[in-house]
C-alpha cells in the first residue's frame, strides 16, 4: 500500500534560514510552505530542480511544547520523520495496526496540503518516526 517515498521531515530551528542553507548549498527549490496550527509546526517542502520526486519537508516549531519543539529540546536540528505516500491511511493505519504497531492517532489528522496523515509510533518502527501521509485528491 505504500506508493512512494513521499518526504523526508528535518527539524529547525529557524525556517528561513534552512531554506536559505538548503536553496544556496544543495540548489533545491521551494515548492510549498504553510503553517499547520494543530502541529505546532511553520514548514516548507523543497524538491530538486524540477520538482517531483521525494522532498524534503523542513519542520520549524510554533512552540516549545510541540512535537518539533520537543524533538529540538531532545535531540537537536536533524531528520526526525520519513513520510511514506499511501493510497488510502485509514486502510494502511488499520493493517499496521492489526499486525501490532502503535498507531499516534485513532483517526488521520490534516497534513500538509490537505493531506491526511497518521505516524507509527517510532518505538514500533526501528526508532524510526514513520509518517503515512494519503495526498489530498488532485495532489
Ligand atoms: N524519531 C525517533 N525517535 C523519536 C522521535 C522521532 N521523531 N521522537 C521521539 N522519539 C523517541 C524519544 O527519543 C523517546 O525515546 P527514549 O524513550 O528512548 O528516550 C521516545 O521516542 C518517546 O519519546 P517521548 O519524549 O516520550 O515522546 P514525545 O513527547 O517526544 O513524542 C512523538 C514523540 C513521536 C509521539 C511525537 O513527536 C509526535 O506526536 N509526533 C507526531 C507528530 C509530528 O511529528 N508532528 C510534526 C510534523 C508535522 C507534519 O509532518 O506535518
Amino acid at each position: 500500500y505504500v506508493t512512494a517515498i513521499d518526504h523526508v521531515g528535518i527539524a529547525v530551528p529557524d525556517l528561513d534560514a534552512a531554506i536559505a542553507f538548503h536553496t544556496e548549498h544543495f540548489g533545491l527549490e521551494v515548492g510549498h510552505q504553510e503553517v499547520n496550527e494543530e502541529q505546532g509546526v511553520r514548514e516548507a517542502m523543497l524538491y530538486a530542480p524540477g520538482g517531483g520526486g521525494t522532498a524534503i519537508q523542513l519542520l520549524a516549531p510554533l512552540r516549545e511544547d510541540s512535537a518539533i519543539g520537543k524533538f529540538i529540546a531532545k535531540s537537536g536540528p536533524g531528520l526526525q520523520q520519513l513520510a511514506y505516500r499511501v493510497s488510502d491511511v485509514d486502510a494502511a493505519a488499520e493493517a499496521l495496526r492489526a499486525k501490532g504497531l502503535r498507531l499516534l492517532y485513532d483517526a488521520a489528522k490534516r497534513g500538509t496540503s490537505d493531506s491526511r496523515v497518521n505516524f507509527v509510533h517510532p518505538k514500533d518502527a526501528g526508532g524510526v518516526l514513520v509518517e503515512l501521509v494519503e495526498p489530498a485528491a488532485g495532489h
